[in-house]
Formats: C-alpha cells, sequence, structure tokens
C-alpha cells in the first residue's frame, strides 16, 4: 500500500480481514474514521508512547488505539501529560506526544508547550474540540486554539477534513522537528474523528538534516587559526550521542574548553579533560572570567538566552565584543539577539559530524586552556561546601556522582536546589541530566515518569524541590499505576526558596508568600502505593537511597533541608543582612 513505511503493514484493511482484535470497531469497507487515521499516522511515523488525560472531545481517537502497538500512559494532570511528553521529545529529538481534553485540558497542558517552546523540543499535542457545526458559539470547552496557542507554537491548526488527517499529521512531524524544533498543537473537532473516509497513509517522517556548507567549515578554521584563547559553547537541541563523541574528539585535537549552558549539561562528559562547566545560574566565576576574556567564543546550538549570558551581561548585544561564532539549526535564530562574526545555520548534528574535517594548528597558541579549565570545574565541584543544617545537598549529590552507574538519568525542576545539582552532580552521558531551560516548576517527576518509561532498565532520579514537586506531585500516582521505579529526591526547606532568596534581596525581612507548610511527604508515597523515607542528617542518605532501591516501588526520599542553606554559599540571614546594610531598594533583576 502507497505511503507506509517499510515493514508496516496496511491499516485500511482493504487488502484482507482485520486483526482480530479490531474486529470490533474498524471496518473492512477500506474506510477508516477520523480517530483511526490519526492513530495510524501515528504508527507510521514512528511513535512508541503517547501521553494524556482522557476527554469525551476526542473519545473517537482513542479507541483507534486499540491493536497498535503504542503504549498509552494515561496521567492524573494534563501538566504531567504534557511535561512527560517534552522530555520525550527533549530526550529522542522525535515529537512527544501528548493527547488532552479541549478548554480546560489543553489550558492545563500549556506549561508543557511553552516548554517546549522555549527548550526547543519536538513535540505534538493532539486537543478535542467541539463539532464543526457549533464553531465559534462559545460551545462547551471551546476554545480558538489558533488564537491562544499560535504564539506560543510554532504551529497550530485545525483539522476539518479527516481526508487531510495524514497531510497535516506529516506536516506536524516535520515542522516539530526541522529547524529549531518546538511544539505543534493540533485540534480535532469531535465529529472529525467520527466521519469515514478512504485516504492513504502518509509515508515515514524523518527530520531534514541542516548541513553547514564548505565555506562555513573553512571560514572557522580560519578564525580558529587566529585565535589565542577559544572557548566552546554547547546547548539547545537536535545533538545526538554520535554529534557528542565528534564534539568531544574535535575538543580534544584542538586542545578547547567545553562548557554548557543552562541545563545541558548532558551533552558534554563532566569527566572529559576539556570539560570547562556549567554556564547557568551560579557558574563558577572562574568560568565566567574564562568566556569572558575567550577571543573567540563557538556557540553550538544554544541561544545564549537569558540564564547562560548572565541577565544578557556576558556579550554585548547585538554587536558582541568577543568574535562569535553561531551555529543554529534555526536560521531565524541567528542574528536575533547577537550579530554573531560567523553565523552558520547547521543542526549541531551536522556540524559536529563536520567538525572532523578541521584541522588544528601545529601549535596550538591555547594548549593547556582546556586542562585548567577542566581543573578549574573540577575544584569548583569536587567537594560540598558547609551549609547550616543537618543534610547537605552538596554531599548527596556527591554520593550520587560516585554511586549512580554511568548512564543514570536525573531529571529536574526549578528552584534554588538544582544549584546543587548543576554545581556537584557530575553528567557523564547524552540524556543524563533532563531539565527545563524554562524553568518550569514540576518539571522533575513528569519527565522521569517519561525517561522511566522510555528506558525501563535504566536508574532514574528526579531531583525536586518541595515546592517543585507539588506541582505536579499527583503524577506520582501514575508512575505507581505503570510500576515505574523512579526515586524522587525531594529538597524539603519548608519555603518557595528562590522566591525568599530574591524576596530578602530586594525586600529585606518583608517575607509575604513564601512560607510552606508541606504534607508528610514520607505518608505521601505510602499513601499512592509507593515507598517513602525521611532523611534527616546527611549519613543518612546512602542507607536511605539502598532502601529505596530496594522497595522496587516509586519512591520518595525526603530530605530536611534547613532553609538557611539557600544557595551552596549563601544564607538567608548572610542574604536579608547584606540588603539591609545597603539598602536601596528593589534592583528589578529577577532570576528564578
Ligand atoms: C511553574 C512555575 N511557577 C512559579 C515559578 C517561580 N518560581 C521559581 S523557583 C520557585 C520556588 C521553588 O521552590 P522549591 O521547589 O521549594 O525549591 P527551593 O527554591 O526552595 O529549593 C518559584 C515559585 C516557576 N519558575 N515556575
Ligand atoms: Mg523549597
Amino acid at each position: 500500500m502507497p505511503g507506509l513505511a517499510p515493514g508496516m503493514t496496511s491499516l485500511c484493511y482493504e487488502n484482507g480481514p482485520e486483526p482480530a482484535e479490531n474486529a470490533f470497531m474498524r471496518s473492512n469497507d477500506g474506510t477508516r474514521t477520523g480517530g483511526e487515521i490519526l492513530v495510524d499516522q501515528l504508527v507510521v511515523h514512528g511513535v512508541r508512547h503517547v501521553f494524556c488525560v482522557p476527554g469525551e472531545s476526542y473519545l473517537a481517537a482513542l479507541d483507534a488505539f486499540h491493536g497498535r502497538d503504542v503504549e498509552i500512559i494515561v496521567c492524573r494532570h494534563e501538566s504531567a501529560a504534557a511535561i512527560a511528553a517534552e522530555a520525550v521529545g527533549k530526550a529522542t529529538g522525535r515529537p512527544g506526544i501528548c493527547f488532552v481534553t479541549r478548554g480546560p485540558g489543553v489550558t492545563n497542558a500549556s506549561a508543557g508547550i511553552h516548554i517546549a517552546r522555549q527548550d526547543s523540543s519536538p513535540m505534538i499535542v493532539f486537543v478535542g474540540q467541539v463539532a464543526r457545526g457549533m464553531r465559534d458559539r462559545e460551545a462547551f470547552q471551546e476554545v480558538d486554539y489558533r488564537a491562544v496557542f499560535g504564539p506560543l507554537t510554532k504551529w497550530t491548526t485545525e483539522i476539518d477534513d479527516p481526508a487531510r488527517i495524514p497531510e497535516i499529521v506529516s506536516r506536524a512531524f516535520h515542522t516539530a522537528c526541522n529547524g529549531r524544533p518546538g511544539p505543534v498543537v493540533i485540534a480535532l473537532p469531535e465529529d472529525m474523528l467520527t466521519e469515514r473516509v478512504t485516504v492513504p497513509d502518509a509515508a515515514a517522517f524523518e527530520p531534514a538534516e541542516v548541513w553547514p556548507g564548505l565555506n562555513d567549515m573553512s571560514r572557522l578554521q580560519k578564525m580558529l587559526w587566529a585565535a589565542k584563547r577559544p572557548v566552546v559553547l554547547v546547548g539547545g537541541s537536535r545533538w545526538s550521542p554520535q554529534a557528542c563523541a565528534a564534539l568531544a574528539r574535535f575538543a580534544e585535537r584542538f586542545a578547547l574548553p567545553v562548557a554548557n549552558t543552562f541545563r545541558r549539561g548532558h551533552l558534554f562528559d563532566a569527566m572529559h579533560p576539556c570539560f570547562a562547566g556549567d554556564l547557568g545560574i551560579g557558574p563558577n566565576p572562574k568560568l565566567l572570567a574564562r568566556v569572558r576574556d575567550a577571543d573567540l567564543v563557538l556557540l553550538i546550538g544554544g541561544r545564549l538566552s537569558e540564564m547562560p549570558s548572565q541577565s544578557y551581561t556576558l556579550f554585548d548585544i547585538p554587536e558582541p565584543q568577543t568574535k562569535l561564532v553561531h551555529v543554529h539549526p534555526g536560521a531565524e535564530e541567528l542574528g536575533r539577539v547577537y550579530h554573531a562574526h560567523l553565523a552558520i545555520n547547521a543542526s549541531p548534528t551536522a556540524f559536529c559530524s563536520a567538525l572532523e574535517g578541521l584541522q588544528p594548528p601545529n601549535e596550538i597558541p591555547w594548549r593547556g586552556e582546556s586542562d585548567a579549565a577542566h581543573a578549574d570545574y573540577l575544584a569548583f565541584s569536587e567537594q560540598a561546601t558547609p551549609v547550616p543544617g543537618d543534610v547537605n545537598l552538596g554531599e548527596v549529590m556527591i554520593w550520587l556522582r560516585d554511586n549512580l552507574p554511568e548512564d543514570a538519568i536525573l531529571t529536574q525542576g526549578a528552584g534554588n536546589f538544582s544549584g546543587w545539582v548543576h554545581r556537584f552532580y557530575r553528567v557523564r552521558r547524552f540524556g543524563g541530566l533532563v531539565g527545563a531551560t524554562s524553568g518550569s516548576m514540576g518539571y522533575g517527576l513528569p519527565a522521569a515518569l517519561a525517561m522511566q518509561v522510555l528506558h525501563r532498565d535504566r536508574t532514574v532520579i528526579c531531583v525536586a524541590g518541595d515546592g517543585d514537586f507539588l506541582m505536579t506531585g499527583q503524577d506520582f500516582a501514575t508512575a505507581v499505576q505503570y510500576g515505574l521505579p523512579l526515586i524522587v529526591i525531594l529538597a524539603d526547606n519548608g519555603i518557595y526558596g528562590t522566591i525568599r532568596m530574591h524576596q530578602e534581596r530586594e525586600y529585606p525581612g518583608r517575607v509575604i508568600a513564601t512560607d510552606l507548610h508541606n504534607p508528610d511527604f514520607v505518608a505521601y508515597a505510602q499513601a499512592f502505593g509507593g515507598f517513602g523515607i525521611s532523611v534527616e542528617k546527611t549519613s543518612d542518605f546512602p542507607a536511605a537511597f539502598a532502601a529505596a532501591r530496594q522497595s522496587g516501588k516509586p519512591a520518595i526520599i525526603r530530605l530536611r533541608i534547613d532553609p538557611e542553606a539557600i544557595t551552596p554559599t549563601a544564607t538567608l540571614a548572610g542574604i536579608r543582612a547584606k540588603a539591609l546594610a545597603g539598602a536601596s531598594g528593589p534592583s528589578g533583576t529577577h532570576r528564578s
């Protein structure tokens, strides 16, 4: 049958009997419902997992999953379903898929859509819509999707004609992945999903690679040969294990220091001799100085947005004072903020493979700099800093980095607790750290769910804050329901710490709306059918971790963190005292 991927069988059944399990619903007259056509396109494009919260608006699509080799993970909240789908997109480079109902369903999912946008992750959200004949009456849960989600997505559309499903879904997969990846929303009018038509499937999609030109690479070679203190910054999406390996070889051959940008620590092995550290929130001052002093910055894949650019202070805008080579798969990102000296429109995968063709100068003037940068990184991350309280999150991160398998996957949400992850945990593998560069609280648990669904045999750890965890904590039930033995390490300090920190700095002593009265997280885990344990002092962590592993259940290890331990190097009292001493009113700079 035309349009089917190799190895796929006909999904239209005009040539033979239906599989027994579908005999109930699927017709044998060559027609398919909109719902069936839709699900068949997902199969054609290689989808293996779908995250959803059901809704009556898309029952016909749900029903069509019967007998299809696609795992449906039903979640408790659409924000979790959407974040899990985004995490699949982030980890695999192919669109994560989420199905939600109209109105309240998709608005709940909007956090995940926003993350996919900011983090450049491919994702497709299918959402129910009122029947075509009711549109524009503000019918039950009706939303004008194009108006609401247009600016948040790469493309938002609605399918009116089931015969166009193969075309539109194919376009959605290409749009989500090509150039700078991002989210697509497709609305599905309820009656469209039950209408029967005869239409062939589309062919399986493959993202279009964006190759650098020979001229780009030779200009880069010249710039490298003229450089005295170059550094490499990596970020963004469209990477692969092969691209990371090619980059590591390039860094070795050229003795280049390589730093990752905010929450992209998985792109370069932290123990590689060229690794210079994490350029995010609270970076090593020596790394910052190194980037500031560089005479050539090769930025691969990232946008050098607010966080890694230290609130856009690192480079002058639009003309950076340092020679900047910006490599990005989305042409529209080149020159958007920084006018690079050399802008290369290429995906990291293609660009890193082209790096193999560059030759280092015979005498590398900066030789020794990568070793020095790596030594700076090791010194900064080697030992936990002393903090108030009996549990030191830095020690916990160091224990994890020393004891977790190299292929462990850490996920994280947003909050000050994540500062300890970035500073002390060492990511060794591509995909080993999954976080939201958009700083979306609640990210860690659904991302961990998704990673454990993709990799049942790997250790998956979610590092969460107390505020952060409860934004999506209900989906701990999903981990229990699907037997996903992820472990949540929950830094419980009884405050929205990040905001308290900003509050004390900007409005010292005027605490408001940042205290949390938390549930008993151990009882919470147990009530959901998981394993829970509380750690009151650092030395108890290894035994707690072993017990969590031993349980074989989804687990929460709750760490009692002193709220004074607000960053690895600052206390709340210290921040307040400093602000009171120099009290000059709010500075207007906020980061979370
Ligand atoms: C969805 C969302 N809502 C609000 C914020 C603003 N915000 C950033 S960090 C933070 C507090 C995080 O608290 P917690 O998870 O307890 O971590 P802590 O800072 O205490 O370590 C808040 C409210 C955000 N980033 N994301
Ligand atoms: Mg907290």
